[in-house]
């Protein structure tokens, strides 16, 4: 293997296919949505990527989430090298494990107990089985366009790199496995009262992106949350918010806290929490109730383990990362810099007769080539893909590293300047003016 082939894109992109599937190790990464050449990054810092080739990047997708306050920051990097030195796994409890659900229970007041896990995918499998656990009951409730990892149960009808490659349902998921889930569109009242009447009896739970993610970036309705709540109590069914997106990057109590701002009284059950909560190392929790909680072995019948769940370098990183964001004034920051950005993204559009309709909150982004924000997956897939993935090129071009996929939020981190936002608004005003012709 030449030393050049190893140093361009392409190169280290046909290198990777002969010996992983897609050249990839998540479908994501492959570019398969806006075609080309998917960049090979060799180093990060704060705000920045550099692909093998050198090229410098303005980084959006910040590892999907997790990189809240760029890359490198120096106190995580701080925090996981002396957790690195006193040893990379013990497969025994640690202080550093407590500390950090303590620190979750502190952000997030309706969760009173945490299980660390090891991926998003871990905690949400986890949440339904304990969901199941804890109500006797099998039926669960998903909507179309939000993706929960790749657990089988949850892999129907779900957004990201299932959208990205037009097959919403998994093959290699046995009708039997998914007999029990449910799925129902995002946002609809209707068909929600409908199941709840017919099946409500059935349901252990309901999960929800409350922010989805996985579709680019749509908001539940405060009507249908609230209702979904309602029926939820109603009928004994578990509310679990898969805040591994949103948990502490759209607020630093999560979406969580949005609603229960909105919703007098508004509490979910369950929670998934992934992303941020690792600071970049893998990690992810689920989390809730101590009645609820209490059902998992080794106090109740629930089993779920991990030999690295609460691994002490990826729980160091976890509240390095959270000490920092607990900052004063910290989201008010990163909240101006992301409306900032969607403000300028919005105004260079406009000023080339580009349709567009963007939203934001905190840390985490989204934008449509459409009139008006969709609601639903449906509508976010009536949106202009083929104007999106010319944006998408150009921009890349230009050294703008957005989600290759219009199915996917964007994310802005606090390493994020003026500077940057402003090159990004002029490169976006270029590459506007570009796919308006
Ligand atoms: N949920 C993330 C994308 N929407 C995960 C990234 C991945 O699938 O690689």
């Amino acid at each position: 293997m030449s030393t050049e082939r190893r140093s361009s894109n392409a190169g280290a992109f046909e290198r990777a296919q002969a010996v992983i599937p897609g050249g990839v190790n998540s479908p994501v990464r492959a570019f398969r949505a806006v075609g080309g050449t998917p960049r090979f990054i060799r180093r990060a810092q704060g705000a920045y990527l550099w692909d093998v080739e050198g090229r410098r990047y303005i980084d959006y997708i910040g590892s999907w989430g997790p990189m809240i306050l760029g890359h490198g920051h120096p106190a995580v990097l701080d925090a996981v090298t002396r957790a690195a030195r006193e040893g990379l796994s013990f497969g025994a409890p640690t202080e550093a494990e407590a500390e950090l659900a303590e620190a979750l229970i502190d952000l997030v007041p309706a969760v009173e107990q945490v299980r660390l896990v090891s991926s998003g995918t871990e905690a949400a499998m986890s949440a339904i089985r304990l969901a199941r656990g804890a109500t006797g009951r099998s039926l669960i409730v998903k909507f179309e366009g939000c993706y929960h990892g790749h657990a089988d149960a949850l892999l129907v009808k779900a957004g990201s790199g299932l959208a990205t490659f037009g097959h919403p349902t998994s093959a290699g998921v046995p009708p039997e496995v998914v007999q029990h889930t449910l799925v129902l569109p995002y946002n609809d009242l209707a068909l929600l009262e409908q199941a709840f009447a017919g099946r409500g009896r059935e349901i252990a739970c309901v999960m929800i992106e409350p922010i989805a993610g996985n579709m680019n970036f749509v908001r539940a309705s405060v009507p249908f949350m609230t209702r979904l709540r309602q029926l939820c109590s109603a009928h004994g069914a578990l509310l679990v918010f898969d805040e591994v997106m949103t948990g502490f990057r759209v607020a630093l109590g999560g979406a969580h806290s949005l609603y229960a701002q909105a919703i007098p009284g508004f509490r979910a059950d369950l929670f998934v929490f992934g992303k941020v909560i690792g600071g970049g190392m893998p990690l992810a929790a689920f989390a809730g109730p101590r009645e609820i909680m209490s059902q998992l072995a080794p106090l109740g019948p629930v089993y779920q383990a991990g030999t690295l769940s609460g691994n002490p370098v990826a729980t160091a990183c976890g509240l390095a990362t959270l000490r920092e964001i607990r900052a004063p004034g910290f989201f008010d920051r990163l909240s101006q810099s992301t409306r900032m950005l969607v403000r300028g993204l919005l105004a260079a559009a406009q000023a080339e007769g580009v349709p567009l309709a963007v939203d934001c909150e905190g840390g985490m982004f989204g934008f449509f080539f459409a009139d008006s924000l969709p609601q639903d997956y449906a509508a976010v897939m009536a949106t202009d893909k083929e104007r999106f993935d010319r944006f998408f090129h150009a921009m890349l071009d230009r050294g703008v590293y957005l989600a290759p996929a219009m199915y996917e939020a964007g994310f802005v981190s606090a390493a994020h300047s003026d500077e940057d936002l402003d090159a990004t608004i002029a490169a976006a005003r270029e590459s506007f003016a570009l796919i308006a012709r």
